[in-house]
């Protein structure tokens, strides 16, 4: 039975995106914000831990080695079941990341897609999927991703518009969300993230998936403890535990 309706099937082929309202309820954004909370301390006292320290990002890097809790959305019911329906049974972590955006900064990126392997023709394939736990509401002045719908399927070495702020950039629509929406999108759909000109850091947990075939990002391996915690098949493969030719974890 797929997970996705035939609405967000369609909606995701079309534009390379999807958002899931609610996607955590009140009670799991509190524990969630908790865990979050947590790591984020932790990674401030030890400066050994690694991610980015800098003004305009702060990266927790691998939240899910902090946290049972931030380990479990990996596999969280009403975000990861649509992700495997559109990789396959293959499904696999590559890596994963707490941001923060600090009130009143620049954008840390420019527009961009995560995927250019060789060999691939990129326009008809999904190699990577990226979804986004928004922790506090995004206001839209607040720091938002930015997507461009439809850019999944622009040719190889397609030229983008120039623009000075990432916003500018025609067709965009910003993932300004309240707390507990998440929102996923093909590696190959070009994204950026905005200003935050608002007060407030922007907070987001960001679990990205490809094919059990593909090799973990570099700095994300699991480390020992959390291979220990991979209990199921699934969390096995999930971890790059697994032989990436299968057999694959089957879906319930
Ligand atoms: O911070 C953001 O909203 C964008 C993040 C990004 O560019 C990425 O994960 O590749």
């Amino acid at each position: 039975m797929p997970a996705l309706t035939d609405a967000q099937r369609l909606s995701f082929e079309t534009n390379g995106y999807l958002v899931i309202p609610e996607a955590l309820s009140q009670d799991e954004l509190a524990s969630v914000r908790r865990a979050a909370d947590a790591a984020e301390a932790r990674w401030r006292t030890d400066t050994s831990l690694k991610g980015w320290r800098t003004p305009r990002i702060e990266q927790v890097q691998a939240p899910i080695e902090y946290d049972d809790l931030l380990f479990d959305l990996l596999e969280h019911p009403a975000v990861f079941p649509l992700i495997r329906d559109i990789l396959g049974d293959d499904v696999s972590m590559i890596d994963n990341d707490y941001f923060i955006s600090p009130a009143r900064c620049r954008s840390h990126t420019a527009w961009h897609h995560d995927v250019g392997m060789a060999g691939v023709y990129h326009p008809r394939s999904v190699m990577m999927v990226k979804a986004f736990y928004i922790l506090e509401d995004i206001p839209a002045n607040g720091g938002a991703t930015l997507l461009l719908p439809g850019s999944h399927r622009y040719p190889l070495g397609f030229a983008l518009p120039q623009v000075d702020d990432p916003s500018d950039m025609p067709n965009a629509v910003k993932m300004a969300l309240p707390a507990g929406s998440a929102f996923f999108f093909n590696g190959r759909t070009y994204h950026s993230s905005s200003h935050n000109d608002s007060d407030s850091p922007r907070r987001v947990l960001i679990y990205n998936y490809g094919h059990a075939w593909m090799r973990i990002w570099e700095g994300y391996e699991p480390s020992e403890a959390l291979r220990a915690k991979a209990t199921t098949p699934l969390r096995r493969q999930l971890l790059g535990m697994t032989n990436p030719y299968g057999p694959y974890a089957v879906s319930s």
